[in-house]
């Protein structure tokens, strides 16, 4: 809403004190956390860091696992970008200590 007349700013915007008549409901962007299929990291470990990063059970995680294993990539979650990059890296580091090369990357939702 821009005119004044609509909102309870008429005054308050002489004064510096706009106020917000209207809530903000911007959704934000939502990103998938994606895992890459590789030759090395055992399954046993992927499923392990699915329960753990990603809070799956350990039906879903082995489901989860075994769609990348055959398909190339899938997708873990959905989440905002900060939560999203705080995912993979947790992944990645997980799998760094392990001395496994999985990999996990982002993408727009
Ligand atoms: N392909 C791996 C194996 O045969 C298992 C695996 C699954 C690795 C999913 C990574 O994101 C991955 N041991």
């Amino acid at each position: 809403m821009n005119s004044d007349t609509d909102n309870n700013n008429q005054d308050e915007s002489q004064r510096g004190l706009l106020l917000d008549s209207k809530p903000k409901t911007k959704k934000p962007s939502m990103y998938n956390v994606l895992l890459l299929n590789d030759d090395y990291t055992p399954m046993e470990f992927v499923v392990t860091v699915l329960e753990k990063v990603f809070n799956k059970k350990a039906d879903e995680a082995t489901q989860i696992m075994l769609h990348v294993h055959k398909k190339g990539i899938g997708v873990c979650g959905t989440f905002t970008y900060e939560v999203a990059e705080s995912k993979c890296k947790a992944v990645l580091d997980m799998a760094k200590k392990s001395e496994h090369p999985l990999q996990c990357t982002m993408e727009k939702s």
